[in-house]
């Protein structure tokens, strides 16, 4: 049975970091059919030849964001940014793991966009997953539609564009567009808009106007002031960020010790029952969560009550950018020189004028101001869901992969909230609203990665919809989970829908709790859990439920809060489930 299954079809869908360790795992294990279908002409997502651009630094340090199989080099000025990664190192990096182990292994295609998944009713089939795609370049086979026996979902967070409908548009001759196609329009950007002598009065040739207070519109003013462009942001609340005047240790920054301080859904080590279930564990939190956040702002001398600070306190917020060491060019201390300016809080609410040669548009503000003389707009609003689109009604409720009302709380949902209950921080701190839109839903998918009502047919995945911050660690260790999860592998993992249902209810139970303030934020296609601090605990809960050792960097009763996790720690994977399938025990660590 094991080998037919290898030897069936299976789709993966996207290019990006989760399509491509998932297409590298499944080979690894001997799956011999398997197609990687991208919108995008070359590999990367987020990190896409067509979407980076030279300037930009990520929020990940070297070590993380990489697969086991594949070393990264440095990022060029290593010492003095403190590792940090370059969107061009990022895009190099999936470019060269695609060309060493899966180009003539997997099937690519490129430029080739999804419409829909379904899976028709009747059963019994082999390739019972049916997707029409189309091919970007026309062709005569288009559109045209692909049958497989399993699909792997990985379109990601960041695919598809969010615009506000008033400001899609605007008058002829204002160039708008989405920070997500800012790379390929930078050239004409550049040409549009003259740099500014900041010592000069306004010359009228006009100025360039970001939407959004993330860290998309962040890293694009940077670059434009960087080009010596006039760019003013507009925002009504932006991310709180990490910063500090040296680089970090690794032994704090990629260790686990910041997701200890953060409360995870279950405490399992005797460190985090005194941080988070005592009353001075939770001081001790609330003491170095405050001051890490307090150094931040120092490092860039953020003054209080300053619109550059973030919303939330750290405990409670998972919108938080690692700027790293102080950096002369980066967006904080370009707006602390006054080459970046700040309109904030406010929001764009339309566009009025004319442009001409020697003259922009107005963008018109909701406090009834407005910027005057625009020639570029570039909306950072954000992305939603890349699933809505693709599943047909039906389909996305056969499979019950949307949020939806919230259900009466299932046996163990109440008795995890009586725990959860013992969480000092969650209690005695004010935490943003508990009533935000979107606290009335929750999401069925089963630790992020497989719809509850589908979780007996092993055929279907969604390659972790999972909110981290270590984005190349997660999804290595879903990657196998999902392998081993089709081949039927023993796992811990629910033995029917109904139970499937109750725990993701459960965790839908913790998001609510453990973060109020973002649910309404986070999109569908990261639903399934926002483990982004936790990342460490939630990965170790993964490889639990594959029977494998956990906690795999080590260290003694003392140190190990403070070893650096290594992606190397996940080298040995596949090697560790094909002798446990052999009936083998795995040697611990
Ligand atoms: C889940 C996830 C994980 C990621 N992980 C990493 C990582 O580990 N490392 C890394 O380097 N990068 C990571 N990224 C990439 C990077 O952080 C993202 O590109 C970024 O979070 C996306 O932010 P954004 O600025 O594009 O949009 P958002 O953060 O959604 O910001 C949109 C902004 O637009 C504002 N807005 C909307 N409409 C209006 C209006 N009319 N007027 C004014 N403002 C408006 C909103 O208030 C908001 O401030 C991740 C991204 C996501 C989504
Ligand atoms: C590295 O530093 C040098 C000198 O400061 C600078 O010119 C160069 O642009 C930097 N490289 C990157 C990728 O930031
Ligand atoms: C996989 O990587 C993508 C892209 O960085 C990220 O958005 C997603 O959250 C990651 N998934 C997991 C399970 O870590
Ligand atoms: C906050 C946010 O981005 N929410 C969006 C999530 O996606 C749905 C549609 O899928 C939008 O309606 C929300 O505005």
């Amino acid at each position: 049975m094991m080998d037919s299954v290898l030897s069936q079809p299976v789709a993966i869908i996207g290019a990006g970091v989760a399509g491509l360790i998932n297409a590298h795992t499944l080979l690894g294990d001997g799956f011999t059919d398997v197609t990687v279908i991208s919108r995008d002409k070359s590999v990367g997502g987020v990190w896409d030849r067509e979407r980076v651009y030279s300037g930009l630094h990520i929020n990940n340090v070297h070590g993380e964001y990489r697969f086991s199989a594949l070393d990264m080099p440095p990022p060029e000025n290593s010492s003095s940014t403190g590792g940090r990664l370059t969107g061009l190192g990022m895009c190099l990096y999936m470019e060269t793991f695609f060309d060493r182990f899966l180009k003539g292994k997997a099937k690519f295609r490129f430029g080739t966009e999804v419409l829909k998944i379904w899976r028709p009713s009747e059963d019994g089939k082999d390739k019972v997953w049916h997707i029409k795609v189309k091919n970007i370049e026309p062709s005569s086979s288009n559109p045209e539609t692909l049958t497989f026996s399993r699909v792997i979902v990985g379109t990601g967070g960041c695919s598809k564009a969010k615009i506000p409908k008033e400001l899609a548009s605007g008058p002829r001759g204002l160039h708008i567009f989405h920070s997500s196609e800012f790379a390929q329009n930078l050239d004409e950007v550049l040409q549009l808009v003259k740099p500014v002598d900041r010592n000069q009065q306004d010359d009228g040739s006009g100025s360039i106007v970001v939407v959004g207070g993330g860290k998309s519109a962040q890293d694009i003013c940077a670059k434009l002031a960087n080009e010596g462009r006039k760019v003013t942001v507009v925002f009504e609340k932006t991310d709180s960020f990490l910063a500090y005047t040296k680089p970090l240790p690794d032994a704090i920054r990629r260790s686990r010790f910041l997701g200890i301080l953060m409360a995870h859904s279950t405490l399992n080590t005797r460190l985090e029952r005194f941080l988070h279930q005592t009353w001075l564990g939770g001081k001790i939190v609330h003491f170095i969560l405050g001051k890490i956040l307090d150094t931040s702002y120092a490092a860039f001398n953020i003054p209080e009550g300053s619109p550059m600070r973030g919303a939330s306190p750290l405990y409670w917020s998972i919108r938080v950018s690692d700027e790293g060491s102080v950096r002369p060019d980066s967006y904080h201390s370009l707006v602390n020189a006054g080459a970046i300016a700040v309109v904030s809080p406010a929001r764009v609410t339309g566009y009025s004028g004319s442009v001409s040669s020697d003259k922009g548009a107005d963008i018109n503000l909701n406090d009834g101001t407005s910027i005057t003389n625009v020639k570029v707009v570039i909306l950072a609003t954000g992305y939603q869901s890349s699933w809505t689109d693709i599943f047909s009604e039906d389909m996305a409720k056969e499979l019950g992969i949307y949020r939806h009302k919230r259900e009466a709380p299932a046996s163990c949902t109440k008795k995890a909230l009586d725990y959860w209950s013992t969480y000092k921080l969650l209690l005695v701190d004010t935490p943003p609203s508990r009533h935000s839109p979107g606290h009335e839903q929750e999401s069925s998918i089963y630790r992020g990665i497989v719809p509850a009502k589908n979780i007996d047919r092993r055929d279907f995945a969604i390659a972790g919809s999972l909110f981290t911050a270590n984005p190349g660690y997660t999804n290595e260790t879903v990657a196998h989970w999902i392998s081993a999860y089709f081949q039927g592998d023993k796992m811990r993992i629910p033995e029917s829908a109904e139970e499937a249902l109750a725990l993701s209810q459960k965790q839908s139970a913790w998001m609510r709790l453990r973060y109020p303030g973002m649910i309404a934020w986070v999109n569908e296609s990261y639903s399934g859990s926002l483990d982004f601090w936790t990342w460490p605990q939630a990965a170790d809960e993964l490889l639990e439920d594959m029977y494998l050792p956990t906690q795999r960097s080590r260290g003694n009763w003392l140190t190990w809060p403070f070893k650096v996790i290594e992606i190397k720690e996940l080298a040995t994977l596949s090697d560790e489930r094909r002798a446990m399938r052999m009936g083998k025990r795995v040697p611990s660590l």
